[in-house]
């Protein structure tokens, strides 16, 4: 496993579009490993391919709480095939915006089809944080980022804080 490096705005890697894998294999799985290892380092919830420079459309994540045991998910080729009409609103944060927090609206519940770390089809609801933090990835694959949910001023505002920070790194 190896930590990967996480790409941040203005970055134009994140604004492309990741395309399906074809095959689950052991050099994919080693992709997911990499993911993770990475995320938890961060630390993040969540992680797609493409912040760290891979167009494959691939998210891990884990929502356990600090007092539990990991609990590693994979979600290959996901797509959302039900979302509620009811929002919740949840402020957002994103490993690739570091530092910025904003509130962002979306369905309260979606029902999903992916492929899990073994090529195996699963069909799931999500509801909760299960449901932001998979939108928000999901967003990712389609090279969207949270901050695009929000106002011109806010978006370029984010993109300067980011780009001052980077600097003074
Ligand atoms: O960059 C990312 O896509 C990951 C992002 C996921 C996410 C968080 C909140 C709402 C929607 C999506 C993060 O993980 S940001 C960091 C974070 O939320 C966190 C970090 C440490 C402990 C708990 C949370
Ligand atoms: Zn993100």
């Amino acid at each position: 496993m190896a930590l990967r490096e996480i790409l941040v705005v203005p970055h134009p890697v994140l604004k492309q579009v990741s395309a399906n894998v074809d095959v689950v294999d052991d050099d994919l799985r080693a992709l997911m490993d990499d993911m993770l290892e990475t995320m938890y380092d961060a630390p993040g919830i969540g992680l797609a391919a493409i912040q760290i420079g891979v167009p494959k459309r691939v998210i891990v994540m884990d929502l356990a709480r600090p007092d539990e045991e990991p609990q590693p998910r994979y979600y290959v080729n996901p797509e959302i095939l039900w979302a509620s009409e009811e929002t919740a609103p949840y402020e957002e944060g994103c490993l690739s915006v570091p530092e910025i927090f904003d509130e962002v609206e979306r369905p309260a519940r979606v029902k999903l089809r992916y492929l899990n770390y073994q090529g195996e089809q699963v069909e799931e609801d999500a509801e909760g944080l299960f449901a932001v933090c998979i939108q928000h990835e999901m967003d990712h694959l389609n090279g969207v980022l949270f901050i695009d949910h929000l106002s011109r001023l806010k978006r370029e505002q984010a993109v300067k804080k980011v780009k001052k920070l980077v600097k003074a790194a």
